[in-house]
């Protein structure tokens, strides 16, 4: 009998930070509860795993509830198997039936579990024997695009990097001051703002793309003078959400302008060069990956990520790195739909020279593992903010991980090592 054998699996019904209802899943041991509700996005690529079982929460309780016994009996402490299980329970390719949402709640809550009974911290559980880092934080200080209002620009995030920074502290310090330095600006072109935030916490700014593009690099540039480090700008461009597949066009519709997929790959090029991007998130959609091939080899100094391109699919990524299509791969536990098909992805895109950024979603919840899971798949980043809640709940979770190893062993743990 496993030591983590799954006694029980309890879901109910609860809200995720937009207010919206989903699924929270109890995993229960022999002396051990892991408690995870699920995320959901809101610019979710067409090669994601479902979320809830038709759009609804109450109902992905109530199938859950009909293949729980299934559960019972396995071993918590391997994702694999686990994954593997619940991909037989389901039966389809993207968890149609039973819901991602679901999966990824018993995934999680089981490894929580696992950690807690086996008195290891959860990123131990998931490292496996290889040393671990922290991962930078890329924190979303201006939003545009799905997230914030339609006054706000098309590109869907505005992120700060800090590079330079030799530890944790100061690499989170470093994301809260560019939020903070976006204020000041904004305060002085605008003495009107009204403060509002988008989906993430990032300010949610009547500006064109170009106004904001200049606005994030005046702040990143700001900080970096004053803290004395190298603190970078990055893009989620999320091109996806702009992609007219009729007309065969970008559309940025905010700002009323159209790109040819050529001219959105000059624009990508164009933006990597002029702003000192040190991170540029699906630059175009989610099936060109000739488009992502061409733009990696002509950027210089920046990680070009695929996020909806590789929807955490090591199949997907596989296709990717044989053509050279991108650098980076997003990590989101709840596109594949399991933990071990996460793992198995970060595994598939390291061997790859890819850099994982593991990240959260717009629909967050208070949750704390996705700090965990960062350090344990070995990324490079974690994105997952800089303010609210839901957000701060993953950060302050890297300073704990941090503080409990300064402790026990006396070091710091070191940052992840940048390739770019
Ligand atoms: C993204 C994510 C997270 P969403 O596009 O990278 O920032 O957004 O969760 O809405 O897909
Ligand atoms: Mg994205």
């Amino acid at each position: 009998m496993p030591e983590c054998r799954i006694e029980d699996v309890l879901a109910r019904v609860c809200y995720d930070s937009r207010g919206v209802q989903t699924i929270e899943v109890e995993v229960h041991l022999n002396g051990a509860v892991g408690r995870t509700a699920a995320p959901a996005g809101a610019s979710v690529g067409k090669h994601e795993a479902i979320g809830l079982v038709n759009n609804d929460a109450k109902k992905t309780c109530k199938v859950l509830e009909t293949y729980r016994k299934k559960l019972i009996g396995t071993d918590a402490a391997d994702p694999y198997a686990l994954a593997e299980l619940l991909h037989e329970i389901d039966g389809t390719s993207n968890f149609s039936r039973i819901g991602g949402s679901a999966t990824y709640a018993i995934s999680v809550a089981a490894a929580e579990a696992a950690s807690k009974k086996k008195n290891i911290p959860l990123y131990a559980l998931l490292a496996g024997n290889k040393k671990i880092a922290l991962p930078f934080p890329l924190g979303n200080v201006l939003g545009g695009g799905k997230h914030a209002g339609e006054g706000s620009p098309d590109i869907q995030e505005f992120l700060a990097c800090p590079k330079g920074a030799t530890n944790i502290a100061d690499a989170l310090m470093a994301n809260i001051e560019v939020h903070k330095e976006i204020r000041k600006i904004i305060d002085k072109k605008d003495p009107k703002f009204s403060g509002g935030k988008g989906d993430e916490g990032a300010w949610a700014y009547s500006a064109n793309n170009k106004q904001a593009l200049e606005i994030t690099y005046e702040a990143v540039n700001r900080v970096s003078d004053k803290l004395g480090f190298e603190v970078l700008m990055a893009l989620d461009i999320a091109s996806s959400s702009m992609w007219d597949p009729k007309r065969k066009v970008y559309n940025y519709s905010r700002a009323g302008e159209k790109r040819t997929p050529e001219e959105q790959e000059n624009y990508a090029l164009e933006l990597i060069d002029r702003y000192d991007l040190v991170y540029i998130e699906d630059p175009v959609r989610e099936e060109d990956f000739e488009g992502f091939k061409r733009i990696t080899s002509s950027a210089k100094h920046c990680i070009v990520v695929g996020d909806d391109l590789f929807v955490t699919d090591p199949d997907r990524i596989k296709k990717g790195a044989n053509i050279g299509a991108g650098n980076g791969a997003i990590l989101k536990v709840n596109q594949v739909g399991t933990l071990g098909d996460a793992l198995e992805f970060a595994k598939v895109a390291i061997a790859h020279k890819y850099a994982v950024t593991t990240s959260h979603r717009s629909g967050d919840t208070p949750d704390y593992h996705l700090a965990h899971i960062a350090v344990g798949a070995h990324s490079l980043m974690i994105k997952s903010g800089v303010v609210g809640g839901e957000r701060v709940a993953k950060l302050n979770e890297l300073l704990r991980i941090n503080d409990s190893i300064l402790i026990n062993e006396g070091k710091q743990v070191p940052m992840a090592k940048f390739v770019v």
